[in-house]
């Protein structure tokens, strides 16, 4: 299904497996039941009252049907957790970037003392490499804003007085909306950023540009 959601990150990725497994057990509950309902349309109609089937409990059925929902909830839950945890794990980070959000735009601050500030007039651009893990260490210097890419199927909140630490392993060339996702006042709306995401070499060359001091 790639024309619905096409992540652009490895945990995006990981995301969108837990969603399929959700859709399919949907879906496959919903066929069940709907099968049910028309057959018993079909198969019990045009009944007189004195034909229906009179019963006050079937406790054989009310154990099967409380047993296998909860079944499905258990099994959910152990694999979205398998898939999560690793999400929110650090992995083996190329680079690190701090990102600190602020009444209403970002500051991304990249290795050898680059500094980029945005303001809601200019929003900022993060530039990732392709194929590698970059750490990031999100701050907030106010109040609580959230840190959304879309594209990644990730989203975390910064927290004044607290840093978030996740990586990014993006899989996709490619320029992607970000944006704030906790209202946080007047300009909240514009609070976007972009990401790019580049080839290494191209990364490299953009921090030279900004005058890192590690080559
Ligand atoms: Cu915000």
């Amino acid at each position: 299904m790639e024309w619905l959601i096409h992540p652009a990150s490895s945990a995006g990725i990981a995301m969108r497996s837990d969603w399929y497994i959700f859709m399919g057990a949907g879906i496959s509950v919903a066929l069940i039941v709907y099968g049910c309902i028309a057959w018993c349309l079909i198969a019990y109609r045009r009944r007189t009252p004195a034909q229906a089937a009179r019963f006050d409990g079937n406790p054989r059925l009310e154990v099967l049907y409380t047993a296998i929902p909860l079944a499905m909830v258990i099994a959910l839950f152990g694999v979205t957790y398998a898939i999560e945890m690793p999400i929110d794990r650090v992995g083996n980070p190329s680079d690190r970037i701090s990102v600190t959000a602020f009444r209403w735009s970002w500051r991304f601050e990249y290795p050898g003392g680059v500094s980029v500030n945005g303001t809601p007039e200019n929003p900022p651009t993060l530039y990732l490499p392709i194929g590698r893990t970059t750490e990031i260490d999100l701050r907030s210097a106010d109040v609580t804003h959230s840190f959304w890419i879309p594209a990644f199927l990730f989203k975390r909140d910064a927290i004044p007085g607290m840093t978030n630490t996740f990586d990014l392993s993006p899989t996709r060339v490619g320029r992607f909306p970000g944006r704030c996702a906790q209202f946080c006042g007047l300009e909240h709306a514009n609070m976007t950023f972009a990401v790019a995401v580049v080839p290494d070499d191209r990364y490299r060359r953009y921090l030279a540009s900004k005058g890192s001091a590690v080559p």
